[in-house]
């Protein structure tokens, strides 16, 4: 640090105790410890003799205003404590401490979005653990340990036995054990996968996941409500497409992709030059995954569905790198 911002901290440390000190014997010490002869101010003097001729009286001469007004604010501040001074210690000209603020990062703009367009359904908004058990991420969804659906979603085992969760479908049998039939919850959060990255691909991105849970929903339900959250977001009509799906804890399961903004079709990095990207996985829930989550798949049914939150982004602000989410680059997030 240069010998001009060492100065400009010690009169920043300066006011600070001496805006807290209460007696003339605070002040004193505070003169000691600043302009004493082995105090901060000549400690920091000692670093003149490295400098150049040229640089050597300016730092001079700003150490002396600055000892100037150190001395000023300990007369001043003696008068005040002695009741002698009229004025108060405060020095109105002084600029104010500029006000930092943050902002929220885009996936979390949308998150919101979304859990307000599911709250107006009367849909509760569930958290769920990130480390997570073997049997909710995988098995309760269906997928047992020797099924090659597994190799779908590599993930990070944990020593004590568990995943950090592949998908937040880890919520599904939690909620209809804790909360039963009917049920309507959605389940944001955080993923992560053993994968390569690339423009569209991230080890560690977000979903965001609905369930619904009553008599006779139907697919007809399903769509309608996908629907609803694409226009709800995407505030404009865009092209979906629903395609035939494989995950073990739906039947029958859908992909649903939306026409890549980016490159209005026309094939990019992001969609893969297939002109579509795919957001979200759906179906009607497994009878299967009813009956680990305690309910009965002769009286109820359900429809439920896993959105990739960061790619759902991407397509609303035309976003063409997933990467830049997790850059913690500002240039990138004062855009939001
Ligand atoms: C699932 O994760 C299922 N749990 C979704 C689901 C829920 C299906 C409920 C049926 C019922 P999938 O692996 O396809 O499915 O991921 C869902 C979405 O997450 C994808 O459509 C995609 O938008 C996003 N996604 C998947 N892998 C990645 C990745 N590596 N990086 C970024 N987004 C990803």
């Amino acid at each position: 640090m240069s010998l001009e911002e060492q100065l400009k901290q010690l009169r920043n440390k300066f006011l600070h105790e001496i805006g807290r000190a209460k007696n003339i014997q605070a002040l004193s010490d505070l003169e000691i410890k600043f302009l004493g002869r082995k105090g901060e101010m000549s400690r920091i003097l000692k670093g003149l003799k490295n400098l150049s001729g040229e640089e050597k009286p300016k730092i001079g001469a700003l150490a002396n205003e600055l000892k100037n007004q150190i001395v000023n604010d300990l007369n001043k501040a003696s008068q005040v404590i002695k009741g002698e001074a009229k004025e108060e210690l405060i020095d109105l000209t002084l600029p104010g401490k500029k006000v930092m603020y943050g902002r929220l990062h885009p996936i979390t703009l949308v998150k919101n979005e979304l859990a307000d367009i599911f709250t107006s359904m009367s849909f509760m908004v569930l958290d769920g653990p990130e480390a997570e058990s073997d049997f909710y991420n995988f098995e309760s969804l269906n997928i047992p340990p020797y099924h090659p659906a597994r190799d779908m979603q590599d993930t990070f085992y944990l020593k004590d036995g568990n995943v950090l969760r592949t998908q937040t479908s880890n919520m599904q049998v939690r909620a209809m054990q804790k909360y039963g039939p009917p049920l309507r919850a959605v389940f944001p959060g955080r993923v992560f996968r053993n994968e390569a990255t690339d423009a569209s691909h991230e080890t560690n991105f977000f979903q965001f996941e609905g369930l619904m849970i009553d008599k006779d929903i139907n697919i007809g339900n399903l769509v309608a409500t996908m629907q609803e959250l694409i226009s709800g977001v995407l505030k404009k009509q865009v092209e979906v497409r629903l395609r035939p799906g494989y995950f073990p804890f739906v039947e029958p399961g859908f992909e649903m992709d939306v026409e890549c903004l980016n490159c209005g079709g026309k094939g990019c990095p992001v969609c893969k030059h297939s002109g579509w990207v795919e957001i979200f996985g759906c179906g009607l829930v497994h009878p299967n995954v009813l009956k680990y989550g305690g309910i009965d798949p002769k009286k109820w049914s359900g429809f439920a569905f896993g959105l990739g939150l960061n790619r759902l982004v991407m397509v609303k602000y035309g976003i063409n790198d997933i990467r830049l989410f997790m850059s913690g680059d500002l240039r990138f997030l004062k855009q939001f």
